[in-house]
């Protein structure tokens, strides 16, 4: 199986953040970011999210048995579609950790609690407006040659530093989260100290190219500051990277 992932030997600590580079809210301005990150805060309206959402646990259910198919569409048809307090309108598109097949770690140990495919197709003709909305998220991509990876995290998923396997894919990665916040922390492995984080709200998409994708570690972690135990949810991420044309992987 391809992988993106390229688990450090020796772990970094979590939750090292530097004072200087913490960014919690939504304002965060290009030149607070090292060059090579971008990030777009609101990109996507509601609306857009759902529907790229839906799109999403779409295609990745046709990857599970049609056991736990039938076992969502009994507690789907069993309950109204309604959102979990305070975890934000796109909840209720989502089921609980046990209605899916989540895998507990990755092969390289680096993603744990997760489901995840490569995409070959949008499902375009099942969702209604899904053709402009790609358009707008396409649109982001520095170039066209492009990998697509949807990676659903349960409520206890997280993501451990790491810098995605060089051979894999080329010089920039695209990332939209959608579902509950999370926590991004990038950390630079050359320079000590070179290090920021950033919540990551639903809509938000953010871009990390050139030295910020071949020598930053970034991590996933669950946002748990503030919230109770079960107050934490899904969280599913669209990752987009261009191919590495100079590698026999493609
Ligand atoms: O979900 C994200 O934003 C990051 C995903 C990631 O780190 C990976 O797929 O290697």
């Amino acid at each position: 199986m391809l992988s993106f992932h390229f688990a450090p030997r020796t772990r970094l600590r979590l939750f090292t953040i530097s004072t200087r580079h913490s960014y919690s809210d939504n304002s965060a301005s290009p030149e607070q970011f090292p060059p090579g990150f971008t990030f777009w805060p609101r990109y996507f309206s509601t609306k857009e999210q759902e529907t790229l959402l839906a799109a999403s646990l779409y295609k990745l259910d046709t990857t599970e048995r049609p056991q736990s198919r039938r076992k969502r569409r009994n507690y789907w048809s069993s309950r109204e579609s309604k959102s979990r307090d305070g975890l934000g309108p796109l909840t209720k598109l989502f089921a609980p950790d046990a209605m899916y097949e989540f895998e507990e770690g990755h092969f390289d140990g680096v993603i744990r609690h997760f489901r995840e495919m490569h995409l070959s197709s949008w499902p375009v003709e099942k969702f209604q407006g899904l053709t402009s909305v790609l358009d707008k998220l396409y649109a982001l991509c520095p170039t066209n040659d492009v990998l697509t990876h949807l990676l659903h995290l349960s409520s206890h998923g997280d993501i451990l530093p790491h810098v995605d396997n060089l051979s894999a894919s080329g010089s920039w990665i695209l990332g939209v989260s959608l579902g509950d916040e999370r926590i991004l922390r990038m950390k630079d492995t050359e320079n000590e100290g070179q290090e920021f984080s950033l919540a990551l709200p639903s809509g938000s998409v953010y871009l990390q190219r050139d030295q910020v994708r071949f020598n930053y570690q970034h991590s996933i972690e669950r946002k748990t500051c503030g919230k109770a135990l079960g107050e934490v949810g899904h969280r599913l991420s669209i990752m987009i990277r261009d191919r590495n044309t100079s590698s026999p992987i493609s």
